[in-house]
């Protein structure tokens, strides 16, 4: 089956761009990599099985980052009163220092130590005679500094190797600190196979931590918490614009613009909207086992799924003064969105995307693309699960291996004094037979095209070749692939970082985008790129005897 594409491709047939693909390897690398490449079947009900969650085959240049970079920088990171001291080398710190471009607002109390860089910076003695005296002091130092609400300690690959324990250091500390909330994370880069363990481990520990520390009841009638939502280029600022808009409280954010009392509070909301469902679904599950609060799937990247994902919350407190509220909001805000996708329509409509990105803006940012007219014709995730991809439906089939055995499952009961159900089991089941759906993700596959690729853990070289035979007019991944995509003359848009742009979230987040990918798209200048090599073909040569 030929599949048309844009005007300047030719047509590409997906079984052939797989045997391409796996043309290059030796044949148990290439058997590895074929559960992980598939040509989507667009079956409602029925999607193939894809391999996902699985160790990159060493040699190959993944896009992934390691367990630390999960759970220190993205899951605790975008929190600013917590100081995130990381305990190893000071590459890591400093790797992870202010490049995922989530934003803050230091608030009233100014409390923001986001722009600081702590760490241990562990030395070679440090390495043979073990490091824990140099983190309890380190903990002290920022204590004596900044007197903080908490800290957080962050294990790196060398404190795993050389068994630092840093949870008793933590737990001493705690007690000798007296008003400084202290606990350490084993998020070693290697814990895991990719970032997606370091989530786990930060969900845990928050929620062991942190969560439940706040009683206090804060004021709103509509009170939810946004979880999985990290404030990158401002989408959470977006996001918090609208819902005040509507009337909606947001009790906490993870962990877009957060603080710890947010996280501390948590459970006090009345309902848990899940945005990015691979980092922080765990948070989301354990709310409502503890504490009773359900959960649904939110989006709020492109401007149909935010208004639909508005609705979704107004109906679940089915309050007619919100649900009308929420309507007024949107006829508000739709006509801007829809005079910028009228006027881009015409130079972006038929053309064609691909986006690799980690574990869930594959699946969000289609929908932006598709009120662009654009089509979607590869995907896929460097980290996310088969719930991911194949929906949550999937989940008693994963096989659970020795990797995601080595990250902790923690126990969670009912709590015995706070555990309230938000809605009774009738209440639920009467939004259920209206359509609505708790607990659940759809997941990427059944929103995708039938013949598109969807590819998992995709890699430098497979990137290439992919853009090569596909010839797609953008490609959506990170840093490390932007210049060899641009190298290729196709434009390429960082969705982790959004280069320097954003927000693309909400209703004034589509309008961005559609200018932004509008330009990229049908900019001239890549029709001019052409690397030396592609001008003046290799030079070859033969022995003159
Ligand atoms: Fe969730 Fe994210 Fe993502 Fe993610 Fe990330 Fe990110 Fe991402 Mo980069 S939490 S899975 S670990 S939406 S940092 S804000 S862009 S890979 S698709």
């Amino acid at each position: 089956m030929a599949t048309a594409t844009s005007s300047k491709a030719a047509s590409w047939d997906p079984a052939e761009v797989k045997a391409e693909l796996l043309k290059q390897y030796p044949s148990k690398v290439a058997r590895k990599r074929a559960k992980q490449i598939m040509i989507n079947e667009a079956l409602e009900n029925e999607t193939p099985e894809i391999s996902a969650n699985v160790r990159t085959i060493p040699g190959i240049i993944t896009m992934r980052g390691c367990t630390y970079a999960g759970c220190k920088g993205v899951i605790m990171g975008p929190t600013r009163d917590i100081v995130n001291l990381v305990h190893g080398p000071i590459g890591c710190s400093f790797y992870a220092w202010l490049t995922r471009r989530n934003q803050t607002d230091a608030g009233p109390d100014g409390e923001n130590y986001m722009t600081y860089c702590f760490s241990t910076d562990m030395q070679e003695q440090d390495i043979i005679f073990g490091g824990e005296k140099k983190l309890a002091d380190a903990i002290q130092e920022a204590y004596d500094l900044f007197h903080p609400k908490s800290i957080a300690i962050f294990a790196t690959c060398p404190v795993g190797l050389i068994g630092d324990d840093i949870h008793t250091v933590a737990a001493n500390m705690k007690k000798k600190l007296g008003d400084c909330n202290v606990y350490a994370f084993s998020c070693e880069g290697y814990k895991g196979v990719s970032q997606s363990a370091g989530h786990h481990i930060a969900n845990n520990q928050v929620f062991r931590h942190i969560v439940g520390e706040n009683d206090e009841v804060k004021p709103g009638k509509f009170k939810i918490n946004l979880l999985g939502e990290y404030n990158i280029g401002g989408d959470g600022f977006e996001i918090d614009r609208i819902f005040d808009k509507c009337g909606i409280t947001c009790i906490s954010t993870f962990s877009g613009n957060s603080t710890y009392d947010q996280f501390a509070s948590a459970h006090t909301a009345d309902l848990n909207a899940v945005m990015c469902h691979r980092s922080i679904n765990y948070v989301a599950d354990m709310l409502e086992t503890k504490f009773g609060i359900p959960w649904i799937k939110v989006n709020f990247i492109g401007a149909g799924a935010t208004a639909k994902s508005l609705r979704k919350i107004a109906e679940y407190f089915g309050d007619k003064e919100l649900i009308d509220r929420v309507e007024e909001v949107i006829a508000e805000e739709m006509p801007e969105v829809e005079a910028a996708a009228a006027e881009v329509l015409p130079r972006t409509e038929g053309k064609t995307a691909m986006m690799f990105v980690g574990g869930s803006r594959a699946h969000h940012y289609k929908e932006l693309f598709n009120e662009m007219g654009m089509k979607t014709i590869s995907a896929g995730y460097e980290f996310g699960h088969r719930d991911d991809y194949e929906g949550r439906r999937v989940i008693p089939d994963i096989k659970v291996d020795a990797d995601s055995r080595n990250i902790e499952e923690i126990e969670v009961e009912a709590d015995p004094t706070r555990y309230q159900p938000r809605k009774s089991a009738k209440e639920i089941e009467a939004l259920e037979k209206a359509g609505y759906s708790f607990k659940y993700y759809d997941g990427l596959m059944p929103d995708m095209d039938k013949g598109t690729m969807i590819i998992d853990d995709l890699n430098q070289y497979e990137a290439e070749k992919l853009v090569e035979l596909m010839k797609p007019d953008i490609f959506c991944a990170g840093i490390k692939e932007k210049f060899s995509i641009q190298k290729l003359g196709i434009p390429m848009k960082q969705l982790h970082s959004y280069d320097s742009g954003g927000p693309y979230a909400g209703f004034k987040g589509a309008v961005n985008f559609y200018h932004e990918i509008d330009r990229l798209v049908n900019s001239k200048v890549w029709g001019y790129l052409q690397a030396p090599w592609q001008r003046n073909p290799q030079l070859s040569a033969s022995y003159n005897y």
